[in-house]
Formats: C-alpha cells, structure tokens, sequence
C-alpha cells in the first residue's frame, strides 16, 4: 500500500527530516520519502493506517496535512 500526504510549511530540509521521523514512528509504516519542493510525502504501508493518524502525527510537529493525493 502506498499514500501520499499533501504537506504545507515544510521550508528546510530539517523539516523534511522532523516530518520523515514523525511518519517512521507511526506502527505500519515501512518506506518514506519526503519531497520539500512539492510539499508530499510518499509513505509506503505494511496495513491500513487512517488518515487523521497522519495528520495528527505531523501537525504535532507543527506543519499542516492538506489532504492526500
Ligand atoms: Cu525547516
């Protein structure tokens, strides 16, 4: 299974890793890639994981999930 989560505010590549870090540490999640430059993460899954658990696993960090592409 593959998703991928429109991000807004990511600006460095610090962020990149801060989003990277939060998506690795969600249960099922096995593969991420992070573009700065599109504003998506490319996350591959071992099960289904809800959408909100995304969201609110970034947006702790302090950046906004806009939806999934
Ligand atoms: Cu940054």
């Amino acid at each position: 299974m593959e998703k991928v989560i429109k991000i807004e505010g990511m600006t460095c590549m610090h962020c990149v890793e801060t989003v990277k870090r939060a998506l690795y540490s969600l249960e099922g999640v096995s593969y991420v890639e992070v573009s700065l430059e599109e504003g998506k993460a490319k996350v591959k899954l071992e099960k289904e994981i809800p959408f909100e658990t995304f969201k609110s696993a970034i947006e702790e960090w302090g950046y906004k999930v806009v939806g999934e592409v």
